[in-house]
């Protein structure tokens, strides 16, 4: 089970200023937990190219959240080979082995959760949460996130985190009222 609190700290009609944070079952914050909220009016576009890092056998950053249609570099900054693929869901692809000083690059055109992982290093790991809307956020450290300029309206609120706890909920954002959420993990 997450938890999330989303209040409107901005009563700025027609859009509202949500900021919030997520919980873990534990009570614990949901670092890099991935909040977005979605309308049938809501599409995005997609951002900027983005990159996540190969450095000291690690991928970073460890989630990226994007919106669909979004390149994501992969640059190999290590002194060994690694093999960046990605399982699960919305986006399968494996770049094979590739050295230090090379990049590969792949565009997520679906929404969904996509697993990145190294054959080579098991404990390399890394997600990509692909959205298809422009309001979404990443919770830091202590689990808190902002999202600006959200028209008000209804919307389905998700959350997903790296544990496997994710969150579904209809809310209405009216820019005034804060939101109180605690929904049971979605099966
Ligand atoms: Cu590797």
């Amino acid at each position: 089970m997450l938890s999330i609190f989303v209040a409107a700290i901005v009563a700025g009609l027609p859009t509202a200023e949500l900021s919030g944070d997520v919980r873990l079952a534990n009570g614990r914050p949901a670092k890099d937990a991935i909040v977005w909220f979605e309308a049938p009016g809501a599409k995005s576009t997609p951002m900027k190219r983005q990159k996540i890092d190969q450095r000291d056998m690690r991928f970073s950053p460890h989630v990226l959240a994007v919106t669909v249609d979004t390149w994501v570099d992969f640059p190999n900054n290590d002194t060994v080979f690694h093999n960046v693929f990605s399982e699960y869901h919305s986006q399968r692809f494996d770049f094979g082995m590739y050295p230090k000083g090379q990049t590969k690059s792949q565009k997520f055109d679906r929404a969904g959760v996509a697993v990145l992982l190294c054959t080579i290093h098991p404990q390399m790991s890394a997600y990509v949460v692909c959205v298809d809307t422009p309001y979404f956020a990443k919770a830091d450290a202590r689990g808190r996130f902002h999202i600006a300029n959200v028209p008000t309206g209804e919307y389905r609120v998700k959350v997903w985190h790296e544990s496997g706890e994710e969150l579904s909920q209809s809310i209405a954002v009216n820019g005034v009222d804060p939101i109180r959420l605690q929904i049971h993990r979605r099966r």
